[in-house]
């Protein structure tokens, strides 16, 4: 108990010291890390239900229709890590038809986690789950029982890795492709670049949805470092950037005010902006770059009709 009071202690720290940085800095930024609060994620899910946000189906429907396929490359008796497995919900239908001998879902959020094996133990009793706790950015160790099998499977849905700096995604594809060892693969997907409307809808949609999830951050500052941030005197901006092909979010001041967080004041005028989150847009190409750069090969390609989303299979 005492334990995890520390943990929790030492957490709040380290948000109130990101804060403090990413506040004084020019220009403001803040970690999307900091989003997924138990508000944020719930606001997440939502989002991925929203019309606009195409990106959530369109890699669904992907998935259903390879999984026949995977199941031929892999055969039962495999291990799979999945990286940021959240509910581990994707995972169900790739565990059901791959049948791994064990199964090992990384993510930040421990709680999460541990309910989430629980789940799956019921669920595919066969399956030894090895949950572990970790944050993508920082190196990782996988468990033994997992690097043991003959037959080894990274799993990295969602995205996610649009959410890195390429910078970022490297170190994890680099470090990812030394924990699993050689000759392991990697199932990872990333969004494509396509019509600008179309990339800025899915991230200031038509129900607000999105917004929401950005203002959350204030409400988790107010919240949690005595904050007094006045969310309506805020708004969610979400623009392209075409030359570095990655959506860009911000919170962006209305009004010139004085913020007072984590025992500091901050001084905005209006128009000033605070990033909270970058999403890349890859091609095939650019994205079988970054794998190769990391010492990944690309295998294999899919995507949708609308060549909107892409899936990369790549070995090492
Ligand atoms: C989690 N990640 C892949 C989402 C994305 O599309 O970049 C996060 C998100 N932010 C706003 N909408 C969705």
């Amino acid at each position: 108990m005492l334990k995890e009071k520390q943990h929790a202690a030492s957490a709040q720290d380290v948000f109130a010291e990101d804060v403090i940085s990413g506040l004084s800095a020019a220009p403001r930024s803040l970690s999307s890390k900091w989003l997924y609060d138990t508000a944020g994620s719930a606001i997440f899910e939502e989002i991925t239900q929203v019309k606009d946000y195409y990106l959530t189906r369109t890699e669904a429907a992907i998935f259903e229709n390879i999984l026949p396929e995977l199941a031929v490359l892999f055969k039962p008796g495999s291990g799979i890590v999945e990286f940021g497995s959240g509910a581990s919900i994707k995972t169900r239908n790739l565990l059901s038809a791959l049948q791994p001998a064990c199964y090992v879902p990384m993510d930040i959020a421990d709680e999460f986690l541990q309910s989430a094996a629980e789940d799956l133990h019921q669920l595919f009793p066969d399956i030894e789950i090895m949950p572990i706790v970790a944050d993508l950015t920082a190196p990782y160790q996988l468990p033994q029982a997992f690097l043991d099998k003959h037959s080894k499977l990274g799993f990295f849905p969602g995205s996610t890795i649009g959410n890195f700096t390429a910078e970022i995604a490297r170190r994890f594809l680099t470090h990812t492709r030394e924990a699993m060892g050689s000759g392991a693969h990697l199932l990872i997907s990333a969004d494509l670049v396509k019509d600008k409307n179309i990339l800025v809808r899915a991230y200031d949609d038509h129900e607000g949805v999105t917004p929401r999830f950005t203002l959350n951050l204030l409400t988790r500052m107010n919240r949690e470092l005595g904050g007094n941030f006045d969310l309506s005197s805020f708004r969610h901006v979400a623009e392209f950037n075409e030359q570095m092909s990655r959506i860009e979010i911000h919170i962006e001041s209305i009004a010139d005010q004085i913020v007072t967080v984590a025992g500091k004041d901050f001084r905005f005028g209006r128009g000033d902006r605070i990033r909270t989150e970058y999403s890349y847009k890859y091609s095939e190409s650019s994205f079988s770059d970054l794998l190769e750069e990391a010492g990944w090969r690309l295998e294999r390609f899919w995507s949708d009709p609308n060549d909107w989303f892409g899936v990369f299979l790549a070995v090492c």
